[in-house]
């Protein structure tokens, strides 16, 4: 039994496995046009495997809900009962309909946090974000005009506005957004689905994407938030509901809808674990190859403590995980 009652280093290397479960299992599924089918399996891989890891997580982000998919459930008692208290996010498929259609930059994901630490994110489906790397994290605001922080992007990194470019959801809702985005001089990349995957690259130096903006899922965002505990950088995020219903909801719930979200305040400590396996290839990871009877991973890992960032190639030999999956 773990003497530690806080997440500490050796958990960071135990997570990894559980992503890893959920992205060969999902990614069997990479192209059938099944998203359902693909999330429900790698949220079966990952229940099994999370089990065996030590502590006494509980789900509080449990991602599923809003696409009425298969999902970890919020409440859901994981881990193996023996080690610290935790808060768990869960993604076990960021990107089912890209896994459907083979498209890059599905990713299976985990945080983990303290306990009591993760925001909860049940109020309000949706949030709108600003993602940025560590060079620009100290000038952006999420409340200024788009055009202001380009320039202000662009000033911190020591480049123009024409060199900054912003990722971001390609949805409807952004057509003003992206207008906006244009007139300010910045180039876009569109993602069909992935914003965790998107804001990593944003927050990431050396991957040609400077800011992420617009609204996504608001789990995607807490999960999000760990990994920028982790890499360095900011997110920004308001609350952003769909109708006056959930809007009504919200406020009653005590929620104040102009509150810009911090990162400290989307995960209030500096002791989080951010974990992710590439189903399909993207530009952060590559996906699950598969041949032979084995499979190879592709993972990052990382602990916002100590800063490490590691990238992890795992080579599986499937009827051994089997039967270790098998024995528990
Ligand atoms: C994002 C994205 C997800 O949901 O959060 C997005 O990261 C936002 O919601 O992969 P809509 O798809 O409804 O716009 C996903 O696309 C799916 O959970
Ligand atoms: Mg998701
Ligand atoms: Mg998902």
């Amino acid at each position: 039994m773990s003497p530690t009652t806080t997440p500490d280093r050796n958990l960071a290397l135990e997570l990894v496995r559980v992503t890893e479960a959920a992205a060969m299992a999902g990614g069997r599924w990479v192209g059938f046009g099944e998203k359902n089918l693909a999330d429900g399996a790698a949220v079966e891989a990952m229940r099994a495997m999370i089990s065996t890891v030590q502590m006494r997580g509980t789900v509080v982000i449990g991602e599923g809900e809003k696409d009425d998919a298969p999902m970890l459930y919020n409440g859901e008692e994981v881990g193996d009962g023996a080690g610290p208290e935790c808060d768990v996010a869960v993604d076990p498929i960021d990107g089912t309909t890209l896994t459907a259609k083979g498209m890059p930059n599905a990713v299976s994901v985990l945080a983990v946090a303290d306990r009591g630490s993760m925001y909860d994110p049940s109020a309000v489906f949706y949030m709108d974000k600003l993602v940025t790397g560590p060079e620009a994290a100290d000038v952006v605001d999420i409340r200024l005009p788009v055009a202001e922080n380009v320039r202000r992007v662009a000033k911190a990194k020591g480049s123009d506005v024409e060199d900054v470019t912003v990722v971001m959801l390609d949805r409807p809702r952004h057509e003003a957004l992206a207008r906006e985005v244009r007139d300010a001089g910045a180039r876009i990349q569109f993602i069909s689905d992935g914003d965790v995957a998107g804001a990593i690259t944003a927050a990431r130096s050396d991957s040609g994407v400077d800011l992420l903006l617009g609204i996504g899922g608001t789990p995607e965002g807490i999960i999000t938030a760990c990994a920028i505990k982790c890499l360095g950088g900011i997110i920004q995020g308001r609350l952003a509901p769909v109708d006056d219903d959930e809007r009504q909801r919200a406020i009653d719930a005590g929620h104040d809808l102009d509150a810009v979200l911090t990162t400290d305040d989307l995960v209030r400590t500096d002791n989080c674990f951010f974990v992710a396996t590439g189903i399909t290839d993207g530009s952060l990871l590559r996906g699950v190859r598969y041949r032979g009877g084995g499979a190879v991973t592709h993972s990052l890992v990382m602990r916002s403590r100590s800063g490490t960032i590691r990238t992890i190639e795992g080579h599986h030999r499937l009827t051994k995980v089997e039967q270790y999956s098998a024995l528990g």
